[in-house]
């Protein structure tokens, strides 16, 4: 399909550039990998009157580690986290998420950044993220702003960005003590396919835990009922069955040409309780291993 819309394309060389592009245009487009901004261009659901490249920006190709908070920046891909140090030695369900998306050549472009401000219901950063209680870094000609991730997804392809801003990076904070994660994510099959329904459950020392959805609602959300029924008490077989009765209220999932409802539902009550069992697992130090199938 080509692209059919006139714009025009400038690619900036420091940040300062780039918002001063920003602010001359009625309707910029900002791009990075380029995954979702080509498709969009192409079918033409986006008509910019500027694309602008912010792949020459270096200052947003970074990630740091330093005082408890993993720092991606805005060009960071999603195979440069899988293979980050800090990535693989202490955020392993980062690495184990960001190997669901797509296919390596997908990963070798897209951008966690561009990721969430695409904000489809499905991303996969998004369950992430919230259960991090990641931070949003953006600049503007007007400063500096940092939001917390949980007031960043406003609605399907929405979010708290403004006119004439750029996202600059995540800040990833690690969580105090010992902690350990599982995302599940469901598809049609192995390969290039988005998500009709994931879960990512994180288990936290002092039997504390952190769930959060995506797929299964107009924006990826944690679990606030469910993380409240669980938190303080020993996972068994009567508080796993309790937590899945609460799965329906908590989650609003659509029919459509990926899955109904019903499917979606129902597997959202078995992977909740296949990511909490693993996450526990990964925390007493035992498997599944991070990345194994657990559907
Ligand atoms: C075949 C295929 C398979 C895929 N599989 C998955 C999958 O399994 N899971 C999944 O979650 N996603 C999947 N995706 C989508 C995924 O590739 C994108 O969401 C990607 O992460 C977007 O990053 P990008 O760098 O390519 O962004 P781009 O396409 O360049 O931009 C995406 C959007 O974000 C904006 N943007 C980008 N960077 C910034 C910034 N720094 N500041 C402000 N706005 C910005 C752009 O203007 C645009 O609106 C798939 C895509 C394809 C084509």
């Amino acid at each position: 399909m080509p692209i059919i819309n006139e714009f025009a394309y400038v690619k900036p060389a420091t940040v300062a550039q780039a918002l001063k592009w920003l602010a001359r245009y009625k309707k910029p487009a900002i791009l990075a990998g380029g995954t979702d901004l080509l498709n969009s261009l192409k079918d033409g659901s986006i008509k910019p009157d500027a694309v602008i490249d912010i792949k020459g920006l270096d200052t947003l190709h970074k990630i740091s580690f330093a005082g408890k908070r993993l720092y991606v920046g805005a060009l960071v891909t999603f195979s440069e986290l899988i293979e980050a140090e800090a990535v693989r030695r202490l955020f392993p369900v980062l690495a184990e998420t960001a190997r669901t998306i797509g296919s390596p050549g997908i990963r070798n472009r897209a951008t966690m950044v561009g990721n969430i401000c695409s904000a489809v219901p499905c991303l996969d950063s998004g369950p992430l993220l919230l259960a991090y209680d990641a931070v949003v870094t953006t600049v503007g000609r007007g400063g500096k702003r940092e939001i917390p991730i949980v007031k960043w997804f406003r609605g399907p392809k929405k979010t708290s960005l403004k006119s004439g801003e750029i996202v600059s990076g995540v800040i990833i904070p690690l969580p105090e003590g010992k902690h350990a994660g599982c995302f599940i994510k469901l598809g049609r099959y192995a390969g290039e396919d988005l998500a009709q329904a994931s879960v990512l459950a994180m288990a936290l020392e002092g039997n504390r835990f952190r769930v959060a959805f995506g797929s299964v609602a107009p924006v990826p959300f944690r679990a606030k009922g469910i993380e409240k029924l669980l938190n303080g008490k020993q996972l068994d077989a009567r508080l796993f069955a309790e937590a899945k009765k609460l799965v329906a209220a908590a989650i609003a999932p659509i029919t459509d040409l990926r899955a109904t409802k019903e499917y979606r539902a129902h597997m959202c009550r078995v992977m909740l309780e296949r990511s909490l069992k693993a996450a526990l697992g990964r925390l007493a130090g035992g498997g599944p291993a991070y990345g194994e199938r657990l559907l």
